[in-house]
C-alpha cells in the first residue's frame, strides 16, 4: 500500500519540492489548486501526468471543498503549506492573510475530523521563524517566547497554537515545522533573494540599470528549500508528534547577499552611504546598481532571524549545512543568469518574428 499524502500549496516553492520527494519515497501525492486566469503551474508542469501525482480544486478559504476532498482522497499525511505568504502583502491585505493563514489551518483540521480521519492521518503546518518576530533572544530554538511582528505573523500564530490545541484536545498526530527562510531558484521573484539574484543577472547582460531595495541591515538564517522539504516529512515521521525549529544555524545580511549575487553574476559591489542614501556601486564602471528606496520598508520589520537548528539535528538526524550560504547563493544566480540569457533569445526570436510577419517574409 502506498502512503497517501495530501499538500496543499502544491504549486509553490516548498510544494514542488515536496512533491519531487514524495514522489521518490513511493507515495501517491494528491495536491490543492485553485482557479486562476493565468497559468501558474510552472513549478509543477514536470509533474503533470505523472500516474501517482494528482491535482484538485480546493481553496484554503472553502471549507466544504476541503472536506469532500480530505474525504476522497483519504490521506495519510497532509502537509499544510498553502498561504499567503508574502510578508509585506500582508499589511495591505490582512484579513485575506488571517483567513486563509489563520483559519484555513483550523478548516483542514475540521476536515480530518468530520471525516473520522484523526488517527490514521498525520499533519504537517508550515509554521514560521516569524513568529519570534521581535526577537526576545538570539539564536532562537524551540523555547524562544514569541513576538509576531505582522499581520502574516499573527496569522500564523493562530495557526501554530491551533495545531497544538488538537494534538492535545484530541490526540491527533498534528506537528509545526518553525522554518526559518529558505530560498531557491524557485522562489518567488518578490522575496529579497529572488529579487537580487534575477536583477544582478539582468544588469550583469546589460537588462536592468538598477536594483530598489528596503533594508539592508536586515539579517535572515537563509537555507536551501530543496534541504527543508525533507525536514517536513522526518518531523511526520517520528513517534510522536512535535514541534521542530528547522535553520541552518548561520546568519546574514541583506546586504552580504546581494554582495555575493552581483560577484557570481561578475560584479563587484562597494557600498558607500548609510540608511537610504546608501549604494551599491559598480567597482569597475562606478555606476550606482544597488539603491534604497521606502517602498520596501515596513511598517514592523522583523530585522534580527538566527535559528539554532540543534533539535533537528539531533532528534531528525538532519545535516543543516548540506547546502552552505554560499552554495545556495551560487545556484540561484546560476539558474537566473541562465533564465535571462534563454528570455532574451525568446524575445528576440519573437520580434524576428513579428518583423518577418509585418513584412510577409513568413506567413
Ligand atoms: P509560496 O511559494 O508563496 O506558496 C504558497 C502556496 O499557497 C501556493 O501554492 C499558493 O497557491 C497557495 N495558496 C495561497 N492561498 C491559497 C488559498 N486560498 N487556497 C489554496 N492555496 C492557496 O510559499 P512557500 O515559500 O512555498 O512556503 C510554503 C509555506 O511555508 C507557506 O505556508 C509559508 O507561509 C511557509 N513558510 C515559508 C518559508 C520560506 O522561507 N519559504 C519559511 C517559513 C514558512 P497559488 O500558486 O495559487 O498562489
Ligand atoms: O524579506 C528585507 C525585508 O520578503 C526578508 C517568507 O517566506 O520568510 C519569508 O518572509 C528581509 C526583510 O522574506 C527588500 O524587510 C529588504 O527584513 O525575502 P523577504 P521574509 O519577510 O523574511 C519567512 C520565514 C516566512 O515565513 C515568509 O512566508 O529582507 N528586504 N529589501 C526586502 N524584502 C523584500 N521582499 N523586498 C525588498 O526589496
Amino acid at each position: 500500500m502506498r502512503s497517501i499524502a495530501l499538500i496543499t500549496g502544491v504549486t509553490g516553492q516548498d510544494g514542488s519540492y515536496l512533491s519531487e520527494f514524495l514522489l521518490s519515497k513511493g507515495y501517491e501525492v494528491h495536491g490543492i489548486i485553485r482557479r486562476s486566469s493565468v497559468d501558474y503551474r510552472e513549478r509543477i508542469a514536470h509533474l503533470e501526468g505523472q500516474p501517482h501525482f494528482h491535482l484538485h480544486y480546493a481553496d484554503m478559504g472553502d471549507s466544504m471543498s476541503l472536506v469532500k476532498l480530505v474525504g476522497k482522497v483519504q490521506p495519510t499525511e497532509i502537509y499544510n503549506l498553502a498561504a499567503q505568504s508574502h510578508v509585506q502583502v500582508s499589511f495591505d491585505a490582512p484579513e485575506f492573510t488571517a483567513d486563509v493563514d489563520a483559519v484555513g489551518v483550523l478548516r483542514i483540521l475540521e476536515a480530518v475530523r468530520t471525516n473520522h480521519l484523526e488517527k490514521t492521518c498525520k499533519i504537517y503546518q508550515a509554521s514560521t521563524s516569524e513568529l519570534y518576530g521581535k526577537v526576545e533572544e538570539v539564536p532562537q530554538n524551540e523555547k524562544t517566547p514569541f513576538h509576531p511582528y505582522s499581520p502574516y505573523a499573527v496569522a500564523k500564530l493562530y495557526g501554530f497554537w491551533i495545531i497544538k490545541e488538537y494534538r492535545e484536545a484530541y490526540d491527533m498526530f498534528c506537528c509545526s515545522g518553525i522554518l526559518f527562510n529558505h530560498e531557491s531558484e524557485r522562489r518567488g521573484e518578490t522575496f529579497v533573494t529572488r529579487k537580487i539574484t534575477l536583477a544582478a543577472a539582468r544588469i550583469a547582460q546589460g537588462k536592468q540599470d538598477c536594483l530598489y531595495l528596503g533594508n539592508l541591515d536586515s539579517l535572515r538564517d537563509w537555507g536551501y528549500a530543496k534541504d527543508y522539504v525533507e525536514c517536513m516529512w522526518l518531523i511526520l515521521q517520528q513517534d510522536k508528534p512535535d514541534d521542530f525549529v528547522i535553520a541552518t544555524g548561520v546568519q546574514h545580511t541583506v546586504r552580504e547577499f546581494a554582495t555575493l549575487a552581483f560577484h557570481y553574476a561578475g560584479i563587484e559591489l562597494r557600498w558607500e552611504g548609510e540608511g537610504i542614501n546608501e549604494k551599491g556601486i559598480n567597482v569597475a564602471t562606478g555606476k550606482v546598481v544597488v539603491a534604497v528606496s521606502e517602498d520596501f520598508y515596513r511598517p514592523t520589520d522583523v530585522v534580527n532571524l538566527w535559528g539554532d537548528p540543534t533539535k533537528a539535528r539531533t532528534q531528525l538526524g538532519w545535516n543543516p549545512q548540506t547546502t552552505t550560504f554560499e552554495q545556495l547563493v551560487q545556484i540561484m544566480v546560476q539558474h537566473d543568469m541562465q533564465k535571462v540569457a534563454a528570455d532574451h533569445v525568446a524575445s528576440v526570436m519573437r520580434t524576428n518574428l513579428a518583423e518577418y510577419l509585418e513584412k510577409g517574409v513568413v506567413k
